[in-house]
């Protein structure tokens, strides 16, 4: 009867989606020390969007691949553009925390080998996009948030579908996959505050399987 521990915690957002409401709270200051650490290697960035805007949330990654936009484009890259080096390696904590956050949503055996490590100050946001640029969409993504509340916005499969939205505070976790895998999805500009862990800003990590 291991399900039991954890029955009221999982909500459902979608087929194949689920709310891991507090999944990951008792680890928060351990990620947020392990995030310290891998910015001070490759420092937060506002990276540039094919289109020439910078995007309002800053971002940083670990593992062997990381997350990048710039003018010719989006890519997984295992080279930091900003340092010419890897990226960092991923904790072992995010990882173990990845299986174990996929392994409850019933998605076995999930190895991240990316991890996109998103900072929002006051009023950043992320606009309604799709994940796409993995090359494996079998697996499932895993979103672990620390600090700050926010809104997040969970569409549907096309872009006109009104999203839903949802509560994520720190020490919640998103897990989705199969078919709600490549659902519209974002997050409404942060409201300012003060977060015991984090200060006035949230941290948001996306560990994926890029390759
Ligand atoms: C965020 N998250 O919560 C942005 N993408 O800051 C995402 O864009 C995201 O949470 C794919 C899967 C899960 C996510
Ligand atoms: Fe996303």
């Amino acid at each position: 009867m291991t399900g039991d521990l954890f029955r009221d915690t999982v909500e459902p957002l979608a087929e194949g989606a689920v709310l891991l409401r507090e999944f990951a709270t008792a680890e928060a200051p351990a990620l947020m020390a392990a995030v310290t650490n891998i910015a001070a290697a490759s420092p937060f960035r506002h990276m540039t969007m094919p289109g020439g805007y910078d995007m309002s949330v800053a971002m940083t990654n670990c593992g062997d691949l990381g997350w990048v936009t710039d003018r010719r484009g989006y890519r997984y890259d295992p080279v930091d553009p900003d340092t010419g080096r890897s990226w960092p390696s991923m904790p072992p904590l995010f990882a173990s925390l990845a299986t174990r956050a996929a392994d409850a949503a019933q998605y076995a055996d999930f190895t991240p080998d990316a991890c996109l490590i998103n900072r929002y100050e006051p009023g950043a946001r992320l606009s309604l996009h799709q994940d796409k640029d993995e090359r494996d969409f079998e697996a499932p993504i895993v979103s672990i948030s620390l600090g700050l509340p926010a809104t997040f916005l969970f569409g549907g499969l096309r872009r006109k579908d009104r999203p839903r939205r949802i509560r994520l505070e720190s020490g919640d976790v998103v897990v989705w996959g199969g078919p709600s895998r490549l659902v519209y999805h974002g997050v409404a500009p942060l409201a300012d505050g003060d977060d015991p862990l984090t200060g006035g800003r949230r941290i948001n990590l996306t560990l994926r399987k890029a390759r």
